[in-house]
């Protein structure tokens, strides 16, 4: 009922329609019409109340609301069940809960705002109100649980295709969870699995995109090191359409490992790096040193060229560095 009041006033938004009316064209009282416009005020759209006249659909919601999303998506299994928040700990967390309890594959979690934006290692990730897309989609992946680190090479991948496509911002993607904008992260991306030892039971992509932020938007911590599509692009980009195309891009990548194999993929993420061709330093898990990061393998490792060798690098942090002597 509440979509079809929403339909009514938004087919008649030049002018007023009473209660009356709605109560009469859609069968339902009076009193529900109240409750149902109610409800949709505090979902975030913008509905005027007259009096005398009625009502009047003033504005399309600026959130990311789960009717919206559906009325919006491009996608067939991505985002056919979205829990949305307007407020959350973290997305990754109700998705994973989500996931662990059964639901289906394809379900996305969205919030507005993440009190605790979880990054890899503990880390934090900035998610003010309304200003960028904090995301987590559940997949099941057939594949093997080894071949799961590769889901986040895949995600970037098509995230990127859907941001540079929808912004025109001309992003890239740095090894292994970023994708940058003139130099400065706009995404990053932290994957989460539960596995037995031969099967993936779930795989959580959780996304954060900064869309609408402005310079002064950002914590002094990261304020140098951090971007948005808007400062990149140097307007507004409308967080729906942007987190469609991320969802039809996600779902066209993933279809393509399904049939292909991750080959394809790791090609494409080849030519969208910012990483490869980089003086580079490694921070990893049991030791840190630089090199010229030349490919990456089939596994999605990073491959670094030093004075000792190749180095093959699975996991850690990459700081590219400006151009010095090899
Ligand atoms: P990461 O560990 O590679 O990056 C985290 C680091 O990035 C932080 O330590 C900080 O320096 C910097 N940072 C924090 N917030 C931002 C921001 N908004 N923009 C740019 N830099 C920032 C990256 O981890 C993975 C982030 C995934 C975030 C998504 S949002 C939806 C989902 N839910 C959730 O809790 N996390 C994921």
């Amino acid at each position: 009922m509440r979509t079809a009041i929403l339909e009514l006033l938004k087919k008649n938004s030049d002018q007023y329609i009473s209660g009356e009316n709605i109560s009469q064209l859609l069968k339902v009282s009076r009193t529900a019409v109240w409750k149902h416009i109610r409800a949709l005020k505090q979902a975030g759209y913008e509905i005027e109340a007259h009096p005398r006249l009625g009502y009047v659909f003033r504005q399309m919601t600026e959130r990311l609301l789960p009717g919206e999303i559906k009325a919006h998506l491009t996608s067939s299994v991505l985002g056919r069940e979205v829990h949305y928040f307007s407020e959350i700990d973290s997305t990754n967390n109700a998705a994973k809960k989500l996931a662990a309890d059964g639901c289906p594959e394809g379900t996305i979690v969205v919030a507005e705002e993440q009190l605790t934006g979880r990054g890899r290692l503990a880390r934090g990730w900035y998610s003010p109100f309304g200003k960028g897309i904090w995301l987590s989609v559940v997949l099941r992946p057939p594949f093997a649980p080894m071949e799961a680190a590769k889901c986040t090479l895949m995600a970037a991948v098509g995230i990127n295709r859907a941001i540079n496509a929808v912004t025109g911002a001309g992003c890239g993607i740095k090894w292994p969870n970023d994708i940058l904008c003139k130099d400065r992260k706009v995404v990053g991306i932290l994957t989460e699995m539960s596995a037995e030892m031969d099967a993936i039971n779930y795989v959580v992509i959780g996304i954060g995109v900064n869309v609408n932020m402005e310079e002064q938007d950002f914590p002094e911590e990261i304020a140098a090191t951090a971007t948005s599509l808007a400062m990149a692009a140097g307007c507004r980009i409308p967080r729906m359409k942007l987190l469609t195309a991320i969802l039809a891009e996600l779902e066209n990548v993933y279809s393509t490992v399904k049939t292909s194999g991750f080959a394809p993929i790791l090609a494409e993420w080849k030519n969208q790096s910012v990483t490869l061709g980089q003086q580079v330093a490694v921070n990893g898990i049991d030791r840190n040193f630089t090199g010229l990061a030349v490919d990456i393998d089939a596994d999605g490792a990073l491959l670094i060229k030093t004075p000792q060798g190749i180095e093959r690098v699975l996991a850690g942090d990459v700081s590219i560095r400006p151009s010095i002597e090899e």
